[in-house]
Parts: C-alpha cells; structure tokens; sequence
C-alpha cells in the first residue's frame, strides 16, 4: 500500500474547520487505502511560546479530536511527534543540508514573523519547514495530506529528497528517500474566514466571528454561520471570485453533507442568502454535536488515550530508526557499537 504522513499542531486547543475540511477529513479517508502515519507535532507548537501545562493537555485533546474524528488506530497510526526522537534527528540533517535563502523564500514564515516582529520570532520558526521535510522523509511517504498554505513546504521537502539521494547516491542501492507528492484536494484545500472571505481560516489570523472551533458552543458557531459575510446580489451561485462569501459556505454545506454544489445550487434557486445560512447553521449543529461528545469520551479515558499514543509511536519508530540509520550511514557516520 502507498504511504501517507501527515500532521497537526496541538496550540489552539480546538481544530477549527479549515483544519478538518482542508486535511483531517483526507487523513479519515486515507486511511482505508494507504498506510497512513498521523501525528499531534508538538515539536512543531513550542516554535511559538506555550504554556507546559496547556501544550500537554492540548496534545491529548488533539489525538482525542482526531480519534473523534474517525481515525482508527487499527487502521492508521496514529502518534506524538515528540515521542519518536528521530524526526529531531533527521531534521538536523536536513537543516545542513538547506541554504538559508531557500529557507527564507518561506512565504508562511514571511508572513508570520511579520506579524510577530524579529525579536519575538524564534529560529525555531524559521527553521520549522525543514523539520517538517524530515517528518514526511523519516517515514517514506508518498503523498501529504495537507491544506494549500502547505503546498511550498512539501515543495522544499521534495527539493531536498531529491538532494540528499544525488548527493548521497550508492551505485546499485535503493535511493534514501522516496520523494513524495502533495495530496491537496481542491474542493476544501482553503476554507475562507466567515467574516473575511478573502483569507483562510485560521486560528491566529481570523477574526472571532470568522472562525469556526470545533469545540465552542455549537449555538455560538451556528450564530456565526447565520452572520457569515456575503455580497450584495441575491442568487445563489458557487463564484469563488466574484462571490467568495456564497462559494465558501456552499463549499462547507456540500462538503458536510456529500451533497454535489450544483445540486445546492439547484436546491437553493429562488430561496434567499438567509435560507442557506439557517440549514447550513443546523447542518453544522447536527455533525458537530456528536463529535464533541466523542472527543470529551476519550478525554474521559486518559489511559487509554496514552497507550493509544504509546503503540503508535512504537510503530512510528519502527519506521523513523530504520530510514534514519540509512542516511547516518551514507552521510559518513560512524555508527555506534
Ligand atoms: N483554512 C484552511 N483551509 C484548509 N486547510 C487548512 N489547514 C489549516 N487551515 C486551513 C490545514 O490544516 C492542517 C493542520 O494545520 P496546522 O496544524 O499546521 O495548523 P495551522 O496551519 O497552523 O492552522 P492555522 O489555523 O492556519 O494556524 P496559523 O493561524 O497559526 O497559521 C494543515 O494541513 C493545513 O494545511
């Protein structure tokens, strides 16, 4: 079976719904035809300041999420970032291996950094799409999961594979790295602010009422459903340029419900922005609901949450050691006896 890595940060506590649409509704879909490799990447959170007490239990809350969710952990594995040493291992590697302007032509670290200003803006954060290249590279995957904002940072990752196997290259072996393919769907690979259509969803950038956390009140996401910004014209249309707003909530109300966006458009013809908005509101409430409840279980069951997490990451290692032994020997290292 093909492989398939990918991962999600535990900062903000609660997924928000470009998180879901854009990568893990993929990773529950993946799941049935690939080897799939998911993980909470911790080391990627404390790029930015985080409280210890808080990054542990959002940690838990995130693999609870994802379990809520719909992964499986008989059929994916499903682990902490943190506990398979190796991805540090592999990342210093890869960050020798990196030029500093390749790494600078980072859009999303431009743009981060330039919010946060220099002084507070870790080397960490610079240096965080390389780790993740050595996230995706430890495991040999051959697709990545992720939302459009990913799409340069898997970019590099094949850049670099594709470096270090020439460089490193063994007549008649096996090159080190498989170079893997974005897996970006293209329906969801953005799901728009509520409030500002023009920008994606996210957690640090939207406004309050833009976005959309899995686990607020489902009354407080409905409200902001039913407030969602549109235009001024009154059909509704799916025209991602000329109606953002429209595109954007049929994209989640056709998403959530497997229903085709020609056929809402169809459903809705004649019927007023607001009508779209209520059922897409109730929708939402409907599909929420029960993971709440599901996510709140596991958090009910910590040990059995930790050994969930503990036979992942054995399996995660199983992987990681082998693919990092490989590259340790052809860099020139001496290995340990
Ligand atoms: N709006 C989105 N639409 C589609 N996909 C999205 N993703 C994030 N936002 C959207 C995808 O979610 C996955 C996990 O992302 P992450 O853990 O890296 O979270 P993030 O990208 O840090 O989330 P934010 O909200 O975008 O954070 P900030 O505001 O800090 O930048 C990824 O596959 C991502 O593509």
């Amino acid at each position: 079976r093909p492989r398939v890595l990918s991962g999600i940060q535990p900062t903000a506590g609660s997924f928000h719904l470009g998180n879901y649409l854009g990568a893990v509704r993929q990773w529950v879909a993946l799941q049935e035809s690939h080897d799939a490799f998911y993980m909470v990447v911790d080391l990627h959170a404390i790029t930015v300041p985080q409280d210890p007490k808080e990054l542990r239990a959002n940690t838990r809350l995130a693999a609870a999420q994802l379990l809520a969710a719909g992964l499986d952990p008989d059929r994916c594995t499903l682990f902490v970032q943190s506990h398979v040493p190796e991805h540090a291992q592999l990342g210093w590697v890869m960050n020798c291996l990196t030029g500093f302007g390749e790494a600078s032509r980072m859009t999303q670290f431009k743009d981060k950094s330039a919010k946060q200003g220099t002084d507070r803006t870790t080397v960490g954060l610079f240096t965080y799409p390389i780790l993740q290249v050595a996230d995706i590279l430890l495991y040999q995957a051959n697709a990545v999961p992720v939302g459009e904002d990913q799409r340069q940072h898997i970019e590099l990752t094949r850049d670099l594979a594709e470096r270090f196997n020439t460089r490193f290259a063994v007549k008649g072996a096996r090159p080190t790295f498989t170079v893997p393919e974005p897996y970006i769907v293209k329906e969801t690979a953005k799901i728009y602010d509520l409030q500002d259509p023009s920008v994606k969803m996210s957690k640090s950038a939207s406004s309050p009422k833009g976005l959309i956390n899995l686990l607020d009140e489902p009354k407080t996401s409905a409200k902001k459903f039913r407030s969602a910004v549109t235009d001024t014209d009154t059909v509704i249309r799916f025209d991602a340029e000329a109606k953002p707003g429209i595109s954007n909530l049929l994209t989640i109300y056709a998403t959530l419900t497997g229903t085709a966006v020609a056929d809402l458009e169809q459903q809705y013809e004649g019927k007023g922005y607001g009508a779209l908005k209520t059922d897409l509101a109730e929708i939402f409430v409907e599909w929420v609901t029960p993971f709440r409840e599901r996510t709140q279980g596991y958090l009910d069951d910590p040990e059995t949450l930790d050994s969930i997490l503990a036979k992942g990451a054995e399996k995660a290692r199983t992987v990681a050691a082998e693919t990092l032994a490989t590259v340790y020997d052809r860099i020139g290292f001496v290995p340990a006896k």
